[in-house]
């Protein structure tokens, strides 16, 4: 057993975990069975493509005598769902610049601080940027972060460019002011052209100004949102390039079956997950680890 965080995801795990672990016990596994874990995979928010294509492969495991017992099918979902999280993994661990972007109040300035409080407890002077310059509050809430992390903090005026803020932060990461720049963006841009005008602004800055820089660009979803905030990672994923997704507020959430449905429809992994208000209430997500503990093994 794994135990990734078991406690702080205790909601997903006991409403999803309970419901399977029953099917899983069963000595014969039929059609109605099938039935049944196709309605617990769509409750945990699964998704209907993703839950069919499940629900299709291992119906062709039990048509062909390959799955008989419950155990057979705790073995089968166990390698789809884990197929499903492990096509695509995150691989920008190293990466010294991470950009955060995502949509108004999904978990970014949370998340900057949360990352900023992981790399510094790994010995990393983290640099905090505030390029949501929308609104004052936006800047005051991340530096509170940075007052709590010890990050340094660069920040910008009210309305200034964001792009102009990053490029200040990016200098201080080049004068070797810190190892790791965190990048907080507004999440109130309206239309998709904006946003992606905006957001190949910044990323043009950082080629320029840190050309040999690995640049990791997070996606924050909100996983209370459910199948509702599909609509809004596929506005970002159209409008720039993403390399992993931050799933956020996952202790509110009693359906993990989201983590599947996301990187299933968008083929871009859950680089972390967050489940909490506090500092420390941030994981890079761990797929073994999580299918596992969601199975109830
Ligand atoms: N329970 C819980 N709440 C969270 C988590 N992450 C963020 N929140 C809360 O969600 C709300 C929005 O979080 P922010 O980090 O401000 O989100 P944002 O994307 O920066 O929002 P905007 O700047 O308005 O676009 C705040 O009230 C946070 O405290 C989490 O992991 N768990
Ligand atoms: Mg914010």
């Amino acid at each position: 057993m794994f135990n990734f965080i078991k406690n702080a995801l205790k909601k997903v795990y006991t409403t999803v975990s309970n419901r399977l672990t029953a099917l899983f016990g069963s000595a014969v596994v039929d059609e109605a069975t099938l039935t049944t874990l196709r309605t617990i995979l769509l409750e945990a928010d699964t998704g209907v493509t993703t839950t069919n294509q499940l629900i299709a492969t291992i119906t062709a495991q039990m048509k062909s005598g390959k799955l008989t017992t419950g155990e057979d099918l705790r073995q089968a979902l166990e390698r789809e769902l884990l197929a499903c999280v492990t096509v695509d993994q995150y691989d920008r661990q190293d990466a010294s610049i991470i950009l955060l972007v995502g949509i108004n109040g999904s978990g970014k300035t949370s998340t900057a601080g949360k990352l900023a409080h992981l790399f510094a407890q790994q010995g990393e002077r983290p640099i905090l940027v505030a390029a949501d310059t929308f609104r004052a509050a936006a800047v005051q809430q991340l530096k509170i972060w940075a007052e709590r992390t010890n990050s340094l903090f660069i920040q910008g005026n009210d309305g200034q460019d964001p792009a102009s803020v990053v490029y200040a932060g990016l200098e201080a990461f080049v004068q070797g002011k810190g190892t790791r720049v965190i990048i907080d963006t507004a999440g109130r841009l309206q239309t998709k052209s904006n946003l992606m005008q905006e957001l190949e602004k910044i990323r043009r800055i950082i080629s320029k100004k840190c050309p040999q820089t690995p640049v990791s660009t997070l996606l924050t979803i909100d996983a209370m949102l459910g199948q509702n905030s599909f609509d809004q990672a596929k506005l970002f994923h159209e409008s720039t390039h993403l390399d992993g997704i931050v799933l956020s507020k996952m202790d509110g959430t009693g359906k993990g079956g989201i983590v599947f449905s996301i990187t299933n429809t968008f083929h871009v992994p859950v680089a972390y997950i967050t489940y909490g208000e506090e500092l420390s209430t941030i994981k890079p997500f761990d797929p073994h680890g999580f299918v596992s503990d969601l199975l109830g093994n």
